[in-house]
């Protein structure tokens, strides 16, 4: 018995070696010291021993047990060690590192110019709308006070859906739905994809407006030259020089178009002035008296002005771009210079 538990001993010590889990370390000891366990069968067995052999006997075991005992406890605590060692290794976080850089993109000169004008328009009071791009033949001319026949109706310069409904050719028409939906006094900007039968090197069939108008008593072509000639100076700078021209639209009367001193020259006349000195950015004038009664406002009580310009055209003039089309080709080493 003696001898067993010598050989006993020496292969759980040596078994103890090559544990390294704690599963592994469960089922030694289950193997070992659990109720049906190796060394608890010796010492059931002790029992059966003639009673002077059982006390050194029961001696050997126990000390067996507190040996595996204590092994076990050791193998136990370094089992953990290691592990913590381990997944602080693996989960290590360097808190120092730099964070990962996102490619970000950078905004449209479209858009650039939608916010920068709007923003100039806001601090003056207008509010921003939008509309439809799918538009009624109603909204978009008739009660604009193009007239029948006007060529701007016309299929080589209209994009028709169906008969009566067409892809907008101006934002004019938020100006009318808006008039429709609220009473004097009004003060909107309607910036928005407007869409014209027309393309070639300065023309595409796909462009921007902004238009915007002010309606209430008493307002006069003095509002709308100083309205808009805070907005030219706030947006291409102090000094620059202003004129209004005569000019005609359908649904305004009076109509003056807007030029700036050429910004390339100076107003000393270039190939973008054409030699002239002068810009044109801007259509404009006093709402016709025929508009307001398309939306049941009184032209006896109410007047306004209206106005109207091309983002492409001022985008051009602001970031000094030569071909429009750059505008819409999406080259990606164009757009990132914004
Ligand atoms: C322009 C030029 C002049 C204009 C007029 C209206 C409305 F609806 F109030 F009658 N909206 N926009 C207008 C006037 C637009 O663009 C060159």
């Amino acid at each position: 018995m003696h001898a067993q538990l010598e050989e006993l001993r020496g292969r759980a010590l040596a078994e103890l070696d090559g544990v390294v889990t704690e599963e592994a370390l469960q089922a030694f000891r289950v193997k070992y010291l659990g109720k049906k366990g190796e060394l608890t069968a010796v010492m059931k067995g002790v029992g059966s021993l003639p009673p002077e052999e059982r006390p050194r006997l029961g001696q050997v075991v126990n000390s067996i047990r507190d040996l595996l005992d204590e092994r076990l406890e050791a193998a136990q605590i370094e089992i953990r060690n290691r592990v913590t060692a381990e997944r602080l290794q693996s989960e290590r976080l360097d808190v120092s590192l730099p964070g990962r850089q996102y490619p970000r993109g950078t905004k449209h000169p479209v858009t650039l110019v939608i916010e920068e004008v709007s923003e100039i328009f806001a601090g003056l009071g207008f509010q921003v709308a939008e509309g439809p791009e799918v538009e009624l033949d109603y909204y978009n001319f008739e009660a604009l006070n193009f007239p029948k026949d006007h060529p701007a109706r016309d299929m080589q310069d209209t994009f028709f859906v169906e008969n009566n409904l067409l892809l907008r050719t101006h934002t004019s028409p938020v100006q009318i739905r808006t008039m429709l939906k609220h009473a004097p006094p009004v003060r909107v900007i309607a910036p928005g994809t407007v869409y014209r039968c027309d393309s070639d090197a300065t023309h595409s069939p796909m462009f921007h407006q902004i238009e915007g108008f002010m309606v209430d008593k008493r307002i006069t072509f003095a509002d709308l030259k100083g309205i808009l000639t805070i907005f030219v100076t706030q947006y291409f700078g102090k000094g620059i020089g202003v004129r209004l021209r005569p000019s005609f639209f359908p649904f305004t009367e009076p109509s003056a178009e807007v030029d700036i001193a050429c910004v390339i020259c100076k107003g000393k006349g270039c190939r973008v002035c054409k030699q002239s000195g002068w810009l044109e950015i801007l259509g404009a004038g006093m709402v016709d008296p025929e508009v307001f009664r398309h939306v049941q406002y009184d032209p006896e009580s109410v007047t306004g002005f209206a106005f109207g310009m091309g983002i492409e055209r001022i985008a051009m003039l602001k970031y000094g771009i030569s071909d429009m089309r750059l505008l819409f080709e999406n080259d990606l080493r164009f757009l990132r210079q914004f």
